[in-house]
């Protein structure tokens, strides 16, 4: 049964800052996914603060929405077949030091914090950060 779904991505401030976009659409483009939709912002702590609330309790939390919200960002719909794992698999392992050769966290990201992307990680987890960015 086919299973054509979207995911939300993020690319984050680290990789903007290295004008890094393109070669990461380039990425994404190559394993098949659209981009539905992209724009490039820059949010309010506070915004970021309500997009990562699942983490509110760890210690890296304050810095974590600190940092999203330190640059511009380019939010993207991407689609394809089962997209929020094809995503998870392109984007690699949260701390790019244990990411596998080919994803996009070994090949651009620079610590656990800097990790150049964010990816949905279930498809109810996407429909509600696709919202988060992209609802009206
Ligand atoms: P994910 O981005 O791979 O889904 P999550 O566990 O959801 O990883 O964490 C969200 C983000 O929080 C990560 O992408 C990373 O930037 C940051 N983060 C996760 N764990 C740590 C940590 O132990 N120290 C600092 N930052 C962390
Ligand atoms: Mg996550």
């Amino acid at each position: 049964m086919s299973n054509t779904e979207q995911t939300l991505s993020i690319i984050k401030p680290d990789a903007v800052e290295r004008n890094l976009e393109n070669e990461i659409k380039e990425m994404f483009k190559n394993k098949g996914f659209s981009i539905v939709k992209d724009k490039k912002i820059q949010i309010e702590k506070s915004e970021a603060e309500k997009f990562y609330k699942v983490h509110e309790t760890k210690p890296f939390y304050n810095d974590l929405c600190a940092y999203l919200s330190s640059g511009p960002i380019v939010v993207m719909i991407l689609e394809k077949e089962n997209a929020v794992i094809a995503n998870r698999e392109l984007m690699g392992a949260t701390n790019p030091k244990d990411a596998q050769e080919g994803t996009i966290r070994k090949k651009y990201g620079i610590s656990i914090d800097k990790n150049s992307v964010h990816g949905s990680d279930s498809s109810e987890n996407a429909k509600i950060e696709i919202d988060f960015f992209f609802k009206d």
